[in-house]
């Protein structure tokens, strides 16, 4: 018990040095006065979300993101699949066995998208500001 309560102070320690590290990185990246993708703790979001297209469906199906983030779709399955916005905010063509296709997403909004092969394969994409 004694030794739990002694590592405390150090883990509280590390997440501070961890948060000043990051804000430390967003004032050198984007300097003074430019907060414009910078979240509310003054982490940047990540840039890259990953989405795998696997067994005839998106994983994950719905994915939400903040303004600026790129998704990137894979396919694992070794039949040709597609990444095709509803109203044609992006279109991948047909991606092969391990190819990819990826989107920034600079507007915010709901995107529903589906494959053109198997259309009962549907996604969503929800952009956040
Ligand atoms: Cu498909």
């Amino acid at each position: 018990m004694r030794q739990s309560w002694m590592l405390a102070p150090a883990s509280a320690l590390a997440a501070v040095a961890v948060v000043m590290f990051a804000a430390a990185a967003v004032c050198a990246k984007t300097g003074p006065g430019n907060s414009n993708s910078v979240g509310l703790a003054g982490v940047p979001p990540d840039p890259t979300v990953a989405v795998k297209i696997s067994e005839f469906a998106y994983k994950p199906a719905t994915v939400t993101i903040k303004v600026g983030t790129t998704l990137k779709w894979t396919n694992y399955d070794s039949i040709q699949h597609t990444v095709t916005a509803r109203h044609g905010a992006f279109k991948s063509g047909n991606l092969g066995l391990g190819k990819s296709f990826s989107h920034t997403f600079k507007t915010t909004g709901k995107f529903s998208y589906y494959c053109i092969f198997h259309t009962f394969m549907n996604g969503t994409v929800i952009v956040t500001p």
